[in-house]
């Protein structure tokens, strides 16, 4: 039986009734996939994900990957590397290359609905998958030698990894210390040690491609301080014949430790040593240029939607789970009998406490996954604009989506643990806590999407300074003159009106966090620098508050779809299906955007004691 349980009814809905995917389908860049193709693609990888990938979820988080410190190797479970070996027959991965290398690329609306499904059956499945999706990058950034390495690179499947973090360098990038030495045959020597690389060693793909951020020395115009003076290198585990593909000689770059963790633990996170066990690690400069940290961001950029997804496609089946559970549970009376000790004993979803659990899942989760949705709408803006020569739109398009990230990310990664850790395995009391039932793993499991690609912290940073604040708040009005045209033009036929009127004083409560913010950021430059410290004291909750505020605002658009669809005829199914998405765009109305209230006072009224409390007092 698998754990895994989908949501292809409310993927297929975002995308064909809630953010018009059909208007990219079969054109540009995407003509090769029309709509029969995406719909039949979603429901094949469904079934994938759901039997052959979810298949090992359990053994292989049992039995972790091995380590062999002699040989520097890894041996992965057999469970596992059957999973991938489906995916990578399945071929679907190729939907997110582009065509020049071997693709054939569709919408991201697609891409990311298919990533959900995979992520939420095994995510490590497509974290090994994204090999050849790094070579993007380099068809994207390199050489003309090195856009033929990509096509290679593609053909053969091989795995990839970014290399960024050291033991002193985690959020702070720029405090890297890895080095790279010229040659003179063109080529790098990297020397140092990364940590904490995921897919690093494993043996599912015959070569391994690093993408390693490292300081170059004596070169003239590289290699100073923090992140700019970081170039990126592209460095093979087994060096290769470019025309061929054919494997020479072992490369200097070995996993010198595997980590012991607590949950993915078939990703295997590495200790990675260059050049120190007797063969030099030579890297080659991605593009003959030093810009190394705006290179290794468009991987970044990627990798957080990625990490986003992961976190809501978990919160997503550990939703479905507790509810079938719910449904078969049966505990108490219904709350009107409690003191009648012969009423007939209820399922627990008859209770108004487990309810309140179920909806508050059903709301964030679906709310979650349509701003995953909405997010590619903008990717797959920006690609159309670029396809039309409209550069303009195109660079428009890319920073609403760059607005869009660190709330996937951050808000995605911290409301599903959150929700599972809380609410799904809650309700199923004790059972929850056992490895007979799939939650106590969702919880290890998710609780990494917190961490890695940018803590929440950094999240929300990059969401305040970098894409509220310097880019003049351009990409937030985009949002927010969304979410006001929607106020404004009063759809669904006046049914949700009060929801409506607490979706517009949520807009004004964020609206007024951020107008604090940007006080406080004036007050900083204009001599009282301490005023700072406020910004970093509520950037976490203002994050999770714009969150809230986008969720609930495409929940209650999905709500305006469903009610016109009501207003048909519709068979029972889709008539239960239609009727949820009002009832939790209500229920997200009403329990949620209220507190956004109670937000704004504690942002509005955030004292700078703190940072003034003596550390020996903390
Ligand atoms: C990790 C991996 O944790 C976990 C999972 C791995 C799974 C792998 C498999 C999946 C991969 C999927 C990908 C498929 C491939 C797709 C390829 C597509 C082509 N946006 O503010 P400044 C840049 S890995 C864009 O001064 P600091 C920008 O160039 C480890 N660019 O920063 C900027 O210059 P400028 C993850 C951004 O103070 C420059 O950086 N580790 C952005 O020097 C300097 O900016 C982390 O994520 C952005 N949002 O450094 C580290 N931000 O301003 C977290 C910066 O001129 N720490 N740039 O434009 C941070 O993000 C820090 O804020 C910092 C600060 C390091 C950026
Ligand atoms: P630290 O940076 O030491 O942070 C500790 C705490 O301090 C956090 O709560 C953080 O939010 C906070 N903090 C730090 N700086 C600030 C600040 N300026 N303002 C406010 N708060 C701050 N890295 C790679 O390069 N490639 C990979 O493939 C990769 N995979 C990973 C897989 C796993 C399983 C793990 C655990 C990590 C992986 N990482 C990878 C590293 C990961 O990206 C880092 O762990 C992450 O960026 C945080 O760095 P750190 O662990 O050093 O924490």
């Amino acid at each position: 039986m698998t754990h895994y349980k989908s949501s292809l009814r409310d993927q297929l809905f975002n995308l064909f009734e809630v953010f018009g995917v059909e208007e990219m389908l079969g054109r540009g860049r995407y003509a090769e996939v029309d709509a029969d193709t995406a719909r039949s693609v979603l429901t094949e990888v469904e079934r994938l994900a759901r039997e052959e990938l979810a298949a090992s979820y359990v053994d292989a988080d049992r039995n972790p990957p091995v380590y062999d410190p002699e040989t520097f190797s890894v041996k992965i479970p057999e469970s596992f590397k059957k999973s991938y070996q489906a995916f990578m027959d399945s071929e679907f991965w190729r939907l997110e290359i582009p065509a020049e290398i071997g693709g054939t690329p569709a919408p991201r609306m697609v891409v990311w609905s298919l990533a959900e499904l995979v992520l939420g059956a095994n995510a490590p499945v497509w974290m090994y998958a994204s090999g050849p999706g790094f070579a993007n990058v380099l068809y994207q950034e390199g050489t003309p030698e090195q856009k033929e390495w990509a096509k290679l690179f593609v053909e053969k499947g091989w795995g990839a990894t970014m290399v960024l973090t050291e033991p002193d360098a985690g959020s702070d990038v720029g405090a890297g210390r890895t080095r790279a030495i010229p040659q003179p045959d063109g080529s790098y020597h990297i020397e140092g040690v990364k940590r904490f690389i995921t897919s690093g060693e494993h043996d599912m793909s015959d070569n391994i491609v690093h993408y390693v951020l490292a300081r170059p020395v004596g070169v003239e115009g590289a290699g100073g301080p923090g992140t700019k003076g970081l170039s990126l290198f592209v460095v093979p585990k087994f060096h290769f014949d470019p025309q061929t593909g054919e494997l020479g000689e072992r490369n200097g770059a070995f996993v010198t430790n595997v980590e012991k963790k607590m949950g993915i633990k078939v990703s295997t996170t590495c200790e990675l040593t260059f050049g120190e066990h007797g063969v030099p690690a030579k890297g080659w400069l991605l593009g003959d240029v030093h810009e190394g940290i705006r290179q290794m961001f468009l991987v970044i950029e990627g990798a957080r939607m990625m990490v986003g997804t992961k976190a809501i496609a978990t919160a997503s089946t550990g939703y479905r789970n507790a509810l079938e559970y719910a449904k078969e549970r049966v505990q108490g009376a219904d709350l009107l009998r409690s003191t009648d000790k012969t009423a007939p004993r209820v399922a627990i979803t008859a209770h108004p406490d487990v309810r309140r659990s179920l909806l508050l899942q059903k709301s964030y989760v679906e709310g979650l996954r349509a701003l995953v949705c909405y997010t590619a709408q903008w990717q797959d803006k920006a690609a159309m604009a670029e396809d039309a020569g409209d550069t303009a739109a195109a660079e428009a398009a890319a920073r609403v989506n760059d607005f869009l990230l660190p709330l996937v990310k951050g808000c995605g990664s911290e409301r599903a643990y959150e929700l599972l850790g809380h609410e799904a395995l809650q309700t199923l009391g004790g059972s929850g806590f056992l490895q007979d039932y799939p939650l106590e793993q969702y919880v290890r499991d998710a609780k990494i999407d917190t961490l890695y690609e940018g803590t929440t912290a950094i999240q929300s940073m990059d969401l305040v300074f970098r894409k509220i604040v310097r880019d003049q708040g351009v990409a937030l009005m985009t949002v927010a003159g969304e979410i006001q045209a929607f106020l404004t033009a009063e759809g669904g036929n006046g049914r949700l009106k009060e929801e409506r009127a607490l979706l517009g004083a949520a807009l004004a409560d964020v609206q007024a966090m951020l107008g604090t913010i940007t006080g406080w950021i004036t007050k900083a430059q204009g001599g009282e620098p301490r005023a700072m410290y406020q910004v970093g004291l509520v950037s976490r909750r203002v994050l999770l508050a714009l969150g809230d505020l986008i969720v609930g605002w495409l929940l209650q658009r999905q709500a305006d779809v469903a009610l016109k669809a009501l207003a048909g005829e519709q068979s029972p199914a889709e008539k239960s299906f239609y009727e949820g998405k009002v009832a939790a765009a209500r229920f997200f109305a009403h329990e949620v955007l209220p507190r956004l209230r109670s937000d704004r006072r504690i942002v509005e009224n955030t004292p700078l004691d703190a940072m003034d409390v003596d550390i020996d007092s903390l």
